[in-house]
């Protein structure tokens, strides 16, 4: 046994791997023909420019080329064999000399062309943006070819995102902890900050930029208004320093109550001109510290959070208020759908629909309205939020969890990838037949002027950044749906496991096979045919049917009795089904026509109710439990 190891570590190349580099992991491409392809052309780069982002740019090239392929970035004015060139019309004149010149110009600000043309006769990969960090995608997307182990020839690539803001909202907290972290603290050191810029926020911004992601908001939605005092915009901006280089902006979170708390006022009231007078002051004051600062994600009258409502005014009022101060510097505010009364016998689906809709047109062009995927919570699978489709003149940001709170933390192999495409492919009907959520969100860009999408990360100071490896994967799968809602998942879960693992076909069928599956399996053994929030009180790792206390039952979200399961939200019931347009109404009102998945959400379902596999209710849920764990 000894010296069968002994002779597998002479023939192979064995060193431990910590899961820190995630998937811009540039180890030496193993196939012989495609490694001598690929140094044969980038035999030579032309690369000129020294803005932070080409900077960037040209860094990430070198680790990958060197990585990929052995080799060091040779750097050359005039092509004297295959090679690659990259920069903007301005950092790059040669660019004017190909065909492509208007399309580039006529391309999205961070959009990319990665295309094969010739140079004085030389065969050459062109990478070019219309700005400098459109350059530094396309040079992620060349790596990712190569990693991929894709063609470099004929290359006729052109890339931009679908949607305009792809945020990350950090729950993290000023102590270091995490809400609903589980791959350790925070990686943001507000004790060092702003002196010690920890090399992992550059890596962290590299990640983010491979997939596209281009914006964090710091700080926990349970938001501390101290992350506000100049103290902390100080530590922010040199956040935002180091994130700037890879397209990244800052944003915080905002403490409805804060010009209260740290503002000395008597009041939080919007409609009192002194509160809307520190909020001009305070955003003021952010932008000399932070000149391209995003802007404010909110959390009001949701939880016990203080909210505009405290003051008998509206959501409307106090998002105009932020967005009104925000304005003048191009920031937006990013106000939480998640909202709920938290008392019993209320249908807690309801809520957010019912207080956001009256509202739609009532907000200030810079406000997006995030409604989470589903209308409860962050559940295993929810069914569709009704809010999508039904806010024409209101931007909304769709907010997915990809820390896996509901889904077994990160002790559990689930991803995602598979339920931010069921949801972003879910057709609302808004506009007839195919008005998928994915159309929702982009037409914004069109009647609003702006789009965007946010996610919860799993990211913390473990050295693999999200506790369970395949984490990453969820990571790189919301990234990437981010910048284009419609790639097919299993393409994400092969691309992932391609630079992640291997390339070999046995490890890709194999890997995928379990990707793929893992969601709904996760879905079967926690809450099969549309249970939901039944997980366990406060922690919510696995369910809790069981619990009940003065405030919170989990029996109000099964109503498991004599009669039956589920709860009824048809016309009958609390009427949910309303909030939905037809013909999704009528589908999900009636019992027959009710996809069996989301049956006891929309369903109290008779314990010998017949379905479809001809088993009775109680016999189908215990298979899909038994199903789920094997
Ligand atoms: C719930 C979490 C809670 C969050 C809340 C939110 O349990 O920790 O604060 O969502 O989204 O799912 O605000």
């Amino acid at each position: 046994m000894f010296v069968c190891f002994l002779l597998l570590c002479s023939s192979h190349s064995v060193f431990a791997e910590s899961g820190y580099d995630l998937w811009l992991r540039y180890h030496r491409i193993d196939n012989t023909t495609l490694y001598n392809n690929y140094r044969e052309a980038n035999g030579e780069v032309i690369f000129p420019g020294s803005s932070d982002r080409l900077n960037a740019a040209k860094k990430e090239l070198r680790l990958g080329l060197k990585g990929l392929l052995n080799i060091d970035l040779n750097e050359v004015q005039h092509f004297s064999k295959r090679g690659v060139m990259a920069g903007t019309p301005e950092s790059l004149p040669l660019i004017a000399k190909t065909s492509y010149i208007d399309e580039i110009k006529k391309l999205d600000d961070e959009g990319y062309i990665i295309r094969s043309v010739t140079i004085n006769g030389k065969q050459v990969t062109l990478i070019a943006g219309k700005k400098d960090i459109g350059v530094l995608y396309g040079v992620f997307h060349y790596l990712r070819l190569m990693q991929t182990q894709q063609s470099l020839d004929n290359l006729a690539i052109k890339e931009e995102p679908k949607l305009q803001i792809r945020v990350l909202d950090h729950w993290d907290n000023l102590n270091g902890t995490i809400e609903r972290g589980y791959a350790g603290y925070t990686l943001w050191d507000w004790q060092r900050l702003p002196g010690y810029i920890d090399p992992r926020y550059i890596d962290y911004a590299r990640a983010n930029a491979s997939i596209g992601i281009n914006g964090t908001v710091l700080n926990n939605v349970n938001a501390n208004a101290r992350s506000l005092r100049t103290e902390y915009l100080i530590k922010a901006a040199a956040l935002a320093d180091a994130l700037r280089p890879y397209g990244i902006k800052v944003y915080l979170t905002a403490r409805f109550s804060a010009p209260k708390e740290i503002g000395g006022l008597k009041t939080a009231d919007p409609l009192d001109p002194s509160v809307w007078q520190w909020w001009k002051d305070k955003v003021k004051e952010i932008y000399q510290y932070i000149p391209d600062f995003g802007g404010f994600l909110v959390k009001a009258n949701s939880e016990g959070q203080p909210g505009p409502q405290d003051y008998k005014r509206t959501h409307a009022d106090g998002a105009n208020m932020m967005a009104e101060a925000l304005e003048p510097y191009g920031g937006i505010v990013m106000w939480r759908a998640f909202v709920y009364e938290n008392k019993r016998n209320v249908d807690r689906a309801l809520n957010g629909f019912d207080e956001f809709k009256p509202l739609d047109g009532q907000f200030n062009k810079n406000v997006f309205i995030q409604p989470k995927n589903g209308p409860i919570d962050f559940q295993p699978r929810e069914a569709l939020h009704p809010l999508f489709g039904s806010m024409p003149k209101t931007p909304l940001m769709l907010e997915f969890q990809i820390t896996q709170e509901y889904l077994g933390f990160a002790s559990h192999l689930v991803y995602l990838g598979t339920l931010f495409e069921e949801t972003l492919q879910s057709d609302t009907y808004a506009k007839g037949k195919g008005t998928t959520v994915s159309k929702v969100l982009q037409e914004y860009k069109k009647t609003n002027g702006i789009s965007g999408i946010a996610g919860v990360p799993n990211i913390g100071t473990d050295i693999n950044w999200t506790g369970h490896l395949f984490g990453q994967a969820n990571w790189h799968a919301f990234g990437r749906l981010a910048w284009n809602p419609d790639i097919p998942v299993a393409e994400l879960a092969e691309e992932w496991i391609r630079m992640t693992f291997s390339n070999d076909a046995n490890v890709i069928k194999t890997v995928k096979h379990i990707m793929l599956s893992s969601h709904e399996a996760a879905v079967d053994y926690m809450t099969p045919l549309g249970l939901n929030h039944i997980m366990n009180f406060a922690t919510h790792y696995g369910p809790g049917p069981w619990y009940k206390d003065p405030n919170w039952d989990a029996w109000d979200y099964h109503k498991a009795d004599e009669t039956g399961l589920g709860v009824d939200r048809t016309m009958k019931g609390s009427n949910a089904v309303s909030q939905y347009k037809s013909p999704i109404r009528e589908k999900l009102n009636d019992i027959k026509t009710c996809p069996e998945q989301l049956l006891l959400w929309f369903h109290h379902v008779p314990w010998n109710y017949k379905m479809s596999s001809g088993r009775i209710m109680w016999d189908e849920l215990v298979d899909h439990y038994y199903r789920g764990v094997d």
